[in-house]
């Protein structure tokens, strides 16, 4: 006996990643019902060899349906979550409507399973930012063994994180710079994005930061620990997916990166890439459709007496969002409704 799993936004970029993921990891599914807007109604998208046309998600009743995966936006997101879990459906939500929601758990199965006990309060979870996922993946079993002061962080965040908007604007814009005449005025972004970087993601605040590094903040500490300084600087760059880190961390406690580089190798989620050579080192085109954290470049910081640098790099569309929703669907599976 298995599920019954709707995915909410099946036809945007997370969302069809959610589908293949459910997939591939075979999630012991009764009946799967894809939702998405009256204006995407009928759109066929695919659940492995299956092919499943949208439903309207404005009309649907979630009534006797176990888990709803959102990969929606936080309007729509307010206005369908709730009444989804009030039908007795579990929500996993990857908007960032209820993130910081203290009756909400914020969970990264590999850092924070035991949080998923709390989902009863809202009958909803909470999916991490992008950015935030891979990181903590890296940070938790570094902090386990020698209890992180302070963290900075430098992203390089792929366009496939704004959607499919963004895909398309850095191809036409970098097709454009070789077709005269084909040139791409910037649109999703304020400035070109093709051949550039913009030092900006999502809305800026009062004090200078931007909500995206604010959500590495504040979900860092929600996840891991309130105790770890975080300083993030979130820059947008010319790659499709894929977001890639450099992470610096000061620890309360000496640790050596050959022990440092042991105890990723040995931790779950993480898969260690690290030879001090040419080429010894991921990418982002390398994590594509991969389910790991890639962690290289790990190297003392011997400006400070106890830190480390760290290069992280991890599909954004999967670890990112769509692999962790379905990493809590399964933890909430298994250790929860234990059907299946
Ligand atoms: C981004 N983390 O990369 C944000 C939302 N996915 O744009």
């Amino acid at each position: 006996m298995g599920y019954k799993v709707a995915v909410v936004g099946a036809t945007g970029n997370v969302g069809r990643e959610m589908l293949n993921i459910l997939d591939e990891r075979q999630f012991p599914v009764d009946e799967i019902v894809a939702l998405a807007s009256r204006k995407s109604l009928g759109t066929e998208v695919s659940f492995g060899d299956k092919t499943l046309k949208t439903k309207d998600l404005d009309t649907f009743d979630f009534t006797g349906w176990d888990m709803a995966l959102f990969a929606v936006g936080s309007e729509a997101t307010k206005k369908y979550a709730p009444k989804a879990a009030a039908a007795g459906c579990v929500v996993i939500d990857n908007s960032s409507l209820y993130r910081y929601d203290p009756d909400v758990p914020l969970i990264v199965p590999e850092v924070n399973p035991q949080a998923v006990h709390g989902y009863g309060k809202k009958n909803i979870i909470a999916n991490p930012n992008c950015s935030t996922a891979q990181m903590v993946v890296a940070l938790k079993p570094l902090h386990d063994r020698a209890k992180i002061k302070r963290v900075v962080v430098s992203t390089y965040q792929s366009v496939s994180g704004s959607g499919k908007e963004a895909i398309d604007e850095l191809w036409n814009q970098t097709k454009g710079m070789y077709v005269p005449g084909q040139e791409v005025e910037p649109s999703v972004y304020p400035k070109q994005i093709a051949f550039n970087v913009i030092p900006h993601i999502d809305v800026f605040l009062d004090d200078g930061s931007t909500k995206e590094e604010w959500k590495m903040v504040a979900e860092t500490k929600k996840i891991i620990d309130t105790s770890i300084k975080v300083t993030a600087t979130c820059v947008r760059v010319p790659v499709f997916v894929g977001h890639s880190e450099s992470i610096n961390v000061e620890f309360e406690d000496f640790l050596d990166e050959d022990e440092a580089r042991d105890i990723l190798r040995e931790s779950p989620g993480i898969m260690v890439i690290d030879k001090r050579e040419d080429g010894g080192y991921v990418t982002p085109v390398e994590c594509v459709g991969d389910y790991a954290t890639f962690i290289s470049r790990l190297r003392q910081d011997s400006t400070i007496d106890n830190g480390l640098n760290f290069w992280c790099v991890s599909d954004n569309l999967r670890k990112g969002a769509a692999l962790n929703a379905v990493q809590i669907a399964e933890l909430l599976g298994r250790e929860v409704l234990k059907k299946g």
